[in-house]
């Protein structure tokens, strides 16, 4: 007898960093629509200081859609074909601030700028000049004032609460929706009274994602719940609490000792392992280490808690390195294709991390695809082994340990064989045969032998 049915999980987006547009587009008809992912984010589409360094993108010279990682031409034409593969692309948009350059330039669709000024576009009178601190810059989080009217590392930093500001912010993000675009990451949004995004956003059309980046900070008063009025935020406690056991080996079960007090409505999270900060910050798992990392994914990707997006960017041992460029400075083309093994080494320096080929994601997708909305219940831990279950759907569980590890769950799962989607992928199950390892259930036990630094997930449409 077949439990009842449920809604659908929400859809796992993917954040492919620095990844010029025509191979998103590449890779959203190679890998990404064929492994289930509903929405890709990407780097930001706005012309930008010239440079090598990745974070370039993150100075805007206009609202021109010319940068580094393609034209106006390439993003429209990825837009479309992401759409076309089942994934909405959500862009990434940097409207608090302008460039931190003392020095004048010339950007990437080679408009000049000066600090302070953007022809056309911005003008001195278009800023805030907080005269809080020494340089206007921010200095003190616990200050509201000076997160929200100082300069965030020398970024000129735009008075969003004014009308002709809002008015041009509101024809970039009108424009790029006018080629498609299912919604947008806002940048920095922590830095933006929550009355100016709501009164931007508010002018776009209805079903417009909006996703903003609010960094929850110990004792900062502006929190992500101010910002979940009009959209969905990125929690980043649940990326520092979902590692923790990773790391230590002891598993505290957020069900039944958290119940997760610094974390938003699930509706309104968006929930990740690490992203194009913190994995040159604060991420304790990272690419770096990919067994962990694939432990961390499947451990997100099986929960019932927020909207999951997966990180995908490439190795580097200088932190501002920017993506492999050609001569002009245009990131070169990079692909993820094909479904390759889950990998147990780092990549190489300058190389594509490809979490989107591994089987144990697109595993992983439909196993969500399977549990729908089944809620987890409390889980079973067995020395540095840990797992849990999506009721009566299907089964999660990781061993963070280096030595291998049994762990019994009870479940409402019925007895028989499951294919396992981690090693297996997302058709673990063809012709009668598992891809991948195998696991049983049997009088409403399942076991799962792991070895060290391992994971293994089974759903009820993964049975033999
Ligand atoms: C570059 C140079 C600078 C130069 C500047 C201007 O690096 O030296 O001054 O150009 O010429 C990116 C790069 C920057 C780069 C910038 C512009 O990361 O290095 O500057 O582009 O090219 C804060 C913001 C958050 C922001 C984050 C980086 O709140 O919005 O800083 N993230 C976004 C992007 C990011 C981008 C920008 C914004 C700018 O994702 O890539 O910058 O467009 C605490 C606060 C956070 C704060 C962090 C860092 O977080 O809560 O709000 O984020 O500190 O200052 C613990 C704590 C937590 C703490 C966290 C991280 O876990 O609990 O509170 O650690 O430290």
């Amino acid at each position: 007898e077949q439990p009842a049915a449920l809604g659908e999980a929400p859809g796992a987006g993917i954040q492919l960093f620095q990844l010029p547009w025509t191979s998103v587009a590449a890779e959203c008809e190679q890998t990404l629509g064929p492994a289930g992912f509903s929405w890709v984010l990407t780097s930001p589409p706005n012309e930008h200081i010239q440079g090598a360094q990745w974070w370039t993108s993150y100075q805007p010279v206009s609202h021109q859609i010319e940068s580094r990682l393609g034209t106006r031409a390439e993003f429209a034409d990825m837009v479309q074909r992401c759409r076309a593969a089942g994934v909405d692309v959500i862009a990434d948009a940097v409207i608090n601030h302008m460039t931190g350059q003392d020095q004048p330039g010339t950007g990437t669709a080679g408009s000049a700028y000066e600090h302070y000024s953007y022809p056309g576009l911005y003008g001195p009178e278009d800023f805030h000049h907080c005269g809080l601190t020494g340089d206007d810059d921010i200095q003190d989080y616990s200050s509201r004032e000076q997160v929200q009217t100082c300069e965030l590392v020398n970024l000129a930093d735009l008075d969003t609460a004014s009308p002709q500001v809002q008015g041009q912010i509101v024809a970039y993000l009108e424009d790029l929706l006018s080629l498609g675009v299912a919604g947008f990451r806002i940048d920095a949004a922590k830095h933006m009274p929550a009355d100016d995004v709501a009164a931007i956003v508010a002018v776009l059309p209805e079903g417009t994602r909006i996703l903003s980046e609010v960094i929850r900070g110990a004792g900062e008063p502006i929190e992500p719940e101010e910002y979940t009025a009009f959209g969905e935020v990125f929690e980043f406690s649940y990326a520092r609490d979902l590692v923790q056991p990773l790391r230590s080996g002891v598993w505290t079960d957020p069900e039944l000792a958290d119940p997760r007090p610094l974390h938003v409505a699930s509706d309104a999270a968006i929930v990740f392992v690490d992203n194009h900060d913190t994995e040159r910050g604060e991420a304790k798992v990272t690419a770096k280490m990919p067994e962990l990392y694939l432990l961390a994914n499947v451990l997100l990707l099986g929960d019932d808690y927020g909207t999951p997006v997966v990180y995908s960017g490439y190795t580097f041992s200088d932190r501002d390195a920017g993506a492999p460029a050609d001569a002009e400075g245009r990131a070169l083309p990079a692909s993820c294709a094909p479904v390759v093994e889950n990998a147990t080494v780092p990549a190489e320096d300058g190389e594509r991390t490809c979490i989107q080929s591994w089987p144990a994601i697109g595993g992983m997708l439909a196993f969500r695809e399977a549990v729908g909305e089944a809620p987890r219940l409390p889980g079973v831990e067995q020395g540095d082994a840990y797992a849990f279950e999506r009721d009566a759907r299907g089964i999660v569980a990781v061993n963070a340990g280096h030595a291998a590890e049994t762990v019994t769950i009870p479940t409402g799962l019925p007895d028989g064989e499951y294919c396992d989607v981690v090693s297996g992928g997302r058709a673990a199950l063809t012709d009668g045969g598992c891809q991948g390892a195998a696991f049983t259930v049997d009088g409403g036990e399942a076991v799962f032998e792991l070895d060290g630094r391992t994971a293994a997930a089974i759903h009820l449409e993964s049975r033999r």
